[in-house]
This record gives structure tokens, sequence and C-alpha cells, in this order.
């Protein structure tokens, strides 16, 4: 049982998640709200260790050099690969961590699996000699049974889906599918379900059957040795894990590398529900809360993205968007777009009234964050008037310019969100998009044939004017060619982001 002392750590601990989360949500208060949920956290783990008792047993936790080990071990792995991470790899972290989770999720189903076949029964047998006893009270605890299955299934899937994803991120893997592939993935699953249905009807046979044998025999004999006798009890078990691995990369493989971000929150979700599980096995409220949270969160965010890519979640999921298909305006002839001097670039947003920058992914690439914030402050000085447009899925994760502009001290009140962008555009002067590609690609609009098309995008053309700074004609993430580099009004700026804006700060500066 949980002392009164633990409970109130749990309670405690939980605020901090949610307090953290709600933090989380602003960039001014994010690193602190992390902080918060990671104490929160602490405290959870060092009050399981030295208060927590056994709800059966009532002994403590005792494998402290095993506990410390892995604390110590994983502690040290997780400083460094924070400290080491560029920001541009930050989904592919997330995604590996999240995929930690998942294991650990399907371990601790495996552990309570075998407890569950040694002890659950056994300590419901109160006198296998008095026949009497027999019958009442023992029996399949199906709510634990069914709670081991969906941690096991659940936190492996998103295992090895989010393995499949980090592969995907940092390009080791490709996208794969093969034709009827969706056909094979329902299968898998279903097997996984009817086998998970067979398992636990068998468990409960093997008790039934052996009862009458429990009755007759030596008190010595436990429901596990009874249980043991079938030996196929174990190989379905690992069974169900091995498809649920394979289900895990079949779910993920054909998915297209744009939506990655949309998969990875999706199995966040799953892993937050897989953590919940072993929360319920545990009775431990705060990794019952700690799950449930992570669950309501990974959705919540599902939803948010899909709405920004106007997708629904099965599109995504079967729509294989971003994959290596080129579909679209990829294949169509594109005609000649024009170049810009960095002097007249200079002299044209030095002497308008209103910029809006545009960042995306290269910006991040070239770590030019510091000096856009520059450019900005010195055009503010011109009394030019400068915004950001930030599109929701800019970058390579949520919130990833939101995470870049915050770390260059850019003021959060110049940060428009998608829609107030496309309302101030008209009245814009001079668009300056730095590395955004796919997010402002007039295809997501009019072309049906885009795989991006119905994805909502930055409006830039409604502005007078639009720079584009990039280094090539290459496309973006989508893998498709963009419209608006070819539109009259546009003119290309090439080059690395961070030293076309030092280079137009030069430029401005003498002005
Ligand atoms: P992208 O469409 O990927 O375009 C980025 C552009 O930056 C590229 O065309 C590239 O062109 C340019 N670039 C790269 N390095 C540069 C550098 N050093 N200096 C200047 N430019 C550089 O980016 P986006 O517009 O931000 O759109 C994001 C895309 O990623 C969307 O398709 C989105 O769905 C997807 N995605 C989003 C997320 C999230 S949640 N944000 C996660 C994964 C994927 P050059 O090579 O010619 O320089």
């Amino acid at each position: 049982m949980e002392p009164g002392l633990l409970t109130i750590i749990y309670l405690i601990a939980s605020v901090t998640f949610i307090l953290g989360l709600k933090m989380l949500s602003h960039p001014e208060t994010a690193r602190k709200g992390n902080l918060i949920a990671a104490a929160g956290m602490t405290l959870a783990v060092l009050g399981t260790i030295f208060i927590y008792r056994d709800p059966y047993t009532e002994e403590r936790l005792h494998n402290y050099g095993w506990i410390f080990g892995g604390l110590v071990i994983g502690g040290i792995i997780g400083v460094l690969a924070a400290k080491k991470v560029k920001m541009t790899a930050m989904p592919e972290m997330v995604s590996m961590f999240n995929g930690m989770g998942g294991a650990c999720a399907a371990l601790i189903s495996v552990i309570e699996f075998n407890h569950f076949l040694k002890e659950s029964f056994v300590i419901r047998v109160d006198d296998p000699l008095d026949s009497s006893v027999l019958g009442q009270g023992i029996g399949v605890d199906y709510g634990m049974l069914i709670t081991i299955f969906l941690g096991l299934i659940i936190g492996s899937v998103s295992f090895a889906g989010s393995m499949i994803a980090w592969g995907k991120l940092n390009g080791k893997i490709k996208d794969w599918s093969f034709k009827g592939q969706h056909i094979v993935n329902l299968g898998v699953f279903g097997l996984i379900v009817g086998l998970t249905i067979f398992l636990i009807s068998t468990i409960n046979s093997s008790y039934e059957i052996d009862n009458g044998y429990l009755t007759n025999t030596a008190k010595d004999v436990s429901i596990h040795a009874l249980v043991n006798i079938h030996t196929s009890v174990y190989v379905l078990f690992y069974l169900i894990f091995f498809l649920s691995l394979v289900y895990g990369v079949f779910f993920v493989a054909p998915i297209g590398g744009a939506d990655m971000p949309v998969v990875i929150s999706l199995l966040n979700l799953f892993t937050g529900v897989a953590a919940a599980c072993g929360g319920f096995l545990y009775g431990n409220k705060v990794m019952l809360t700690g799950g449930i949270l992570v669950g309501a969160a990974g959705t919540l965010l599902t939803i948010l993205m899909c709405k920004a890519m106007n997708r629904s979640l099965g599109n995504v999921l079967i729509g294989s968007f971003g994959g290596s298909k080129v579909a679209g305006t990829g294949a169509r002839e594109q005609g000649a777009y024009k170049e810009i001097a960095l002097s007249d670039a200079s002299v044209v947003m030095a002497y308008a009234n209103k910029v809006m920058i545009v960042p995306g992914y290269g910006l991040a690439v070239a770590q030019a964050q510091h000096a856009c914030h520059e450019l900005e402050k010195l055009l503010n000085e011109k009394g030019v008037d400068v915004k950001y447009a930030i599109h929701p899925v800019a970058g390579r994760m949520p919130g990833h310019m939101n995470v870049l502009l915050a770390e260059a001290d850019v003021n959060y009140e110049k940060l428009l969100e998608m829609e107030e962008a496309n309302a101030e555009f008209p009245s814009t002067d001079v668009v300056l998009i730095l590395g955004a590609n796919d997010v402002v690609n007039p295809a997501a609009k009019n072309d049906p044939a885009s795989p991006i098309y119905g994805m909502p995008i930055l409006d830039v053309e409604l502005a007078k004017t639009v720079i584009v700074n990039k280094r090539s004609m290459k496309p973006g993430y989508a893998g498709i060619e963009n419209d608006l580099f070819f539109q009259p009004k546009t003119s290309m700026l090439f080059g690395d982001a961070k030293k076309v804006l030092q280079d137009l700060i030069g430029e401005i500066k003498n002005l």
C-alpha cells in the first residue's frame, strides 16, 4: 500500500507535470516548465524507490544496485545526447526517446506476465489441500491480464515504429512499401488481436482443467507449475510480442517523410497509453497520471498537426504524403526565375514600411537565427516594421521556428501565426523567405495533383515583393517544385542563410 507521504509526493509530481505541460505552450515559460516537471518526476522516482511498497507483499524496492546503475547510465546517456544534439536533429531524438518509453512499457509487460503466471494465481490459493477453499476467489484476473497485453502490444508498436521514424528522419531508412501493404498490416493486426484473445482463454482453461487436478494433489503444486505445462502459453506470448514489433515496422515504413512529425506524435500517444498500462499494473498513480498526460498531449498534438496540414489522420497514415514519389508540380516545366543582388535586396528592405520574414527549415540548418534577429533590429532602427510569419509545420518539429527564434531573443510578440500573417501579407511590402519552401508552395492551393494539396500555406504572394533565400533550386522536404519561385513578384537570393543575412546587414549599414 502507498503510505500517506508517497500519496502526497505523487500528487505533487502530478501537479508539476500538468504545470510543466501548460508552461511548455509558451516559449517564455517553456524552459521553466520543463524544469518543474523534471523536478516533479525526480521526486516521484525517489519516492517510489524509497517509500513505495508492493501491494501484495508489502515489501519495499530492494534492487538498489540495478536501479541506481540504470539511473546513472541512463542519466549520463541522456545528458550527453541532449548536449550534443543539433537543433535540426531534435525530432530524431524525440523519436528515439519515445521509442525507449515504448520499449520500457513492453518490457514491463514481459516481466509482469511472468510474475502473473508465477504469483497472481498462487496468492489467491489459500490452502490447496482444502478443497472447500478451492474455487473460491481463485481465478484469472482478467483486468490485469488484458492490461499486460495492451502494454505489450502498444509499447512494442511504439518502440519499433519510433525506431523506423528515427531512421527515416536521419536519412538512414528510406520509405518502404509494397503492393497490398495496408491489407498485410490489417492482417498482422488481426492476428495479434486473435492470438491475444486465444491466449487469454487458454490461460483460463488451463486453470479450469487443472482445478480438479489441484484439488487432488500435493500442497506444493502451484498453478504456475500447472500453467507451465503449457509451454505454448509462453511461445504464443512471445509470438504476440514479435508480431507487434513487426506491425510497428510495417505501420511506419510506408509513411512519407514529411508526415513523420504526425506519426511521431501518434507514437507518443501510444507510449503514453502503454506507460499508463504500467501504472495500472503496479497500482502506481503517478505513472498512470504521467502516461495519461503523455497520451492526451500526443492525441491533441496529432489532431492539431493534421488540422495544420488540412488532412485526416487516415490520409496521413495511408496517403504516403511526402514519400519518394514526386507528383504534381514536380513534373511540370517551371519556366525562368530571376535573381536579386544583395545590394538591391538591402535597398528594397531598408526603404520598405513593412517586412515579413518567413523562417523555414533552412534557417535552422544555417543556424542563422541570431543574424536574423540582428537584421530585424537594424531594419527597426530604419523605421521598418518587421514581423515573422510562422507556419505550424515549418522546420522539422512542432514549434521548431518558435524555439529557434526564442533562442535568438526575438520578441515573441513579433511572431505571427499563419492566420494572422496571411491577413497581413496584402499590406506587406517585402516578404523575406529564409530557407522555407513547402510552407509557401502555392501548389498546396491550386494543384490537386500535388502531394501537399490541401495543406494551408502562408500566402506570401499577396505581398508586393517576395525575396526567397535558399542555396539552390532544389525542392524542400516534400520533394516537389515550387511555383512561387517562378512568379513575377519573386526574386531569388541564393546562398547560405547565415552568410546572406550577414552580408545584408553589412549592406544596410552602409546605406
Ligand atoms: P522545406 O520545405 O524543407 O524547405 C527548406 C529549404 O531550406 C530547402 O528548400 C533548402 O533549399 C533550404 N535550405 C537548406 N539549407 C539552407 C541553408 N543553409 N541556407 C538557406 N536555405 C537552406 O522547409 P519548410 O518550408 O520549413 O517546410 C517544412 C517541411 O517539412 C514541410 O513539408 C513539413 O510538412 C515538413 N516537416 C515538418 C515538420 C514539422 S512538425 N515542423 C517535421 C518534419 C517534416 P536549398 O537546398 O536549395 O538550400
